[in-house]
């Protein structure tokens, strides 16, 4: 295989061999927290699907379980598909997952399995009881198109218990179906859906609510709490703001709003009239099929989600495996309320071995300098750049390229020299630069306007010459950043791990998870350079890289 063993992940999360996609059920219980996924046991291609189980006191070091739930009735024989998990009133997990119940088509209906022994931390043991499957499609629903059920969150007044499954209508619409119960076994669909838009179907749906904006934790993240017996004024009830993902089976990325969640309707309102089309995503990069859960230790709302391998299958299943989990991230509201931000939780730092720094660097236009000192294959970079004038920025005069970032970058790559900007980093590059990975940013003025308008930002990740290996997918990632630019400043954080670039653009305000292969650039012989192509002087005002040490993983 052209896939260097040494290009595996040191820190990202992965089973010790073979596929996996969705992360599902996250939770916290008794001390540990559990992250169940999409696996296939017996090999490195999709199939044959179960639940892998994992379980860990800090988030970071992995200890591999049994898988927890497998084919083995008849309403989840052909494959136990996504779902979530419900800490119900008296503390127990309950899981509630789509089943596959034809061998012929992908029927789907949903099913729930509680803890055999809730005094087990670890919670090995499910057990589905015989009641399921608890959901069936009916009522004009496509049954081949009716899954991932979201954790169940209770409202006020009646007690009872909602959850979301993401579907498709007849006209192609993206819909999230609300079902009610009492008593978390009889199921009936309410006669609206919470939301839908015209996408194409809804996969692995997300609801939650977010505290006020610029709060970071709280107790009001708690997926019930806004709703469950609110103690808060109705005022604050009104002002509770929500988030609603789903995962676009078409496109495949996540992309979400902030809005309004009218109890009394039960339905979601986007703020922004335009969100279903904007498509604000958590990541622009490779991402997907993520969800998020309530972390009672820090109160906060952590998102985990899949990468998938950009290598061919046959690659994959000369390596063994396929699939790992971004790090877990952290979300909150922006202070402007309009947008998620997002930021690796803290417990990654412990990972930070050796570091070097640079301070008070200029990088001249068409200058290069290089990290030296540490290994940085395996590593974690925050650099805050401060741009000397944004006067050279390049105006974006053409319609179609000011609103399609994609686009943008794939025209004004890492390559093409600009006013301001491209600066940024060369990650996992060889000595001779000839393989390299740019994560950098590009700042325009709009055409018109007499230049006053806010400077646009880009950020882009641009692998297209990551690897000399001729086989690989290599698409450029891109996404505008919305910060406010105008005193120079913009910072940058990327998570390095031998495949994985992983970004934080701003404080979180953009994030891009990319996957390459180097053929030189592996191991010690991975590099780091900070550049500037631009014609405008770039200060490094400080950067930080710190070896990162591997934690243990499944028992890879
Ligand atoms: N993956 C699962 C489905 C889900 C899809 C099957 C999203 O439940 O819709 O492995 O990646």
């Amino acid at each position: 295989s052209i896939v260097d063993p040494l290009l595996r992940t040191g820190y990202h999360f992965q089973p010790r061999k073979n596929w996996i996609n969705d992360p599902n059920a996250p939770l916290y219980y008794k001390g540990w927290y559990h992250l169940f996924y999409q696996y296939n046991p017996k090999g490195a291609v999709w199939g044959n699907i179960v639940w892998g189980h994992s379980v860990s006191r800090d988030l970071i070091n992995w200890v591999a379980l049994q898988p927890a739930i497998e084919p083995s009735i008849p309403s989840d024989r052909y494959g136990c598909w996504s779902g979530s998990a419900t800490t119900l009133a008296d503390g127990t997990p309950a899981i509630m997952y789509t089943g596959v119940n034809r061998p012929d088509v992908n029927y789907q209906v949903q099913n729930v399995a509680y803890p055999r022994n809730r005094s087990d931390p670890l919670l090995r043991e499910w057990v589905k009881p015989s009641h399921n499957p608890i959901i069936v499609p009916g009522g004009g629903i496509n049954a081949t198109q009716f899954r991932d059920p979201t954790t169940a969150w209770r409202a006020a007044g009646d007690g009872l218990w909602r959850l979301l499954i993401g579907s498709v209508t007849e006209a192609r619409h993206g819909v999230a179906y609300v079902y009610r119960s009492r008593d978390f076994r009889r199921w009936t669909r309410a006669r609206r859906p919470l939301h839908s838009a015209a996408t194409g179907m809804w996969e692995c749906p997300d609801f939650y609510p977010v505290g006020a904006p610029g709060r970071r934790a709280g107790v009001e993240t708690e997926t019930s709490a806004v709703s469950d017996g609110d103690g808060g004024s109705p005022r604050r009830r009104q002002q509770a703001k929500y988030v609603l993902k789903n995962s676009l089976d078409l496109r495949r990325y996540d992309y979400y709003t902030v809005g309004t969640y009218d109890r009394a309707a039960e339905r979601y309102v986007p703020d922004d009239p335009a969100g279903d089309e904007r498509h604000l995503r958590y990541d622009y990069g490779n991402f997907y099929a993520s969800k998020t859960f309530y972390d009672p230790v820090k109160q906060r709302r952590v998102l985990w989600g899949w990468a998938n391998e950009s290598d061919t299958a046959a690659d994959d299943v000369a390596k063994g495996w396929a699939g790992i989990q971004a790090i877990p991230r952290t979300v909150w509201l922006d202070p402007s309320g309009k947008q998620l931000l997002q930021w690796p939780i803290e417990e990654v730092e412990a990972l930070r071995g050796r570091s070097v720094a640079l301070k008070n660097r200029v990088i001249k236009p068409g200058q290069h300098v290089e990290v030296t000192g540490i290994q940085t294959a395996q590593a974690d970079v925050e650099v805050s750049f401060e741009v000397s004038s944004l006067a050279g920025a390049e105006a974006l005069l053409d319609p179609a390229l000011a609103s399609d970032a994609q686009r943008l970058c794939g025209a004004r790559g890492a390559a093409v020299e600009g006013g301001v900007g491209p600066f940024g980093l060369w990650v996992l590059a060889s000595g001779d630069r000839e393989e390299r990975t740019a994560v950098f940013f590009r700042v325009f003025r709009r055409g018109g306007g007499g230049g006053h308008d806010k400077p646009v930002v880009l950020m882009c990740t641009d692998p297209t010459k990551s690897s000399l290996d001729a086989n690989l997918y290599q698409p450029t990632f891109a996404g505008f950043v919305d910060t406010d630019i105008s005193n120079g400043k913009i910072s940058l954080r990327t998570l390095i791990d031998r495949s994985v670039v992983e970004s934080f653009g701003a404080g979180g305000r953009t994030c891009i998870l990319s996957r390459v292969y180097p053929s030189i650039a592996i191991g010690s012989k991975a590099r780091l350079y900070v550049f500037n192509n631009g014609r405008a002087d770039v200060r490094v005002s400080r950067l930080t890289a710190w070896e990162m040490k591997k934690p243990l993983m499944n028992g890879a």
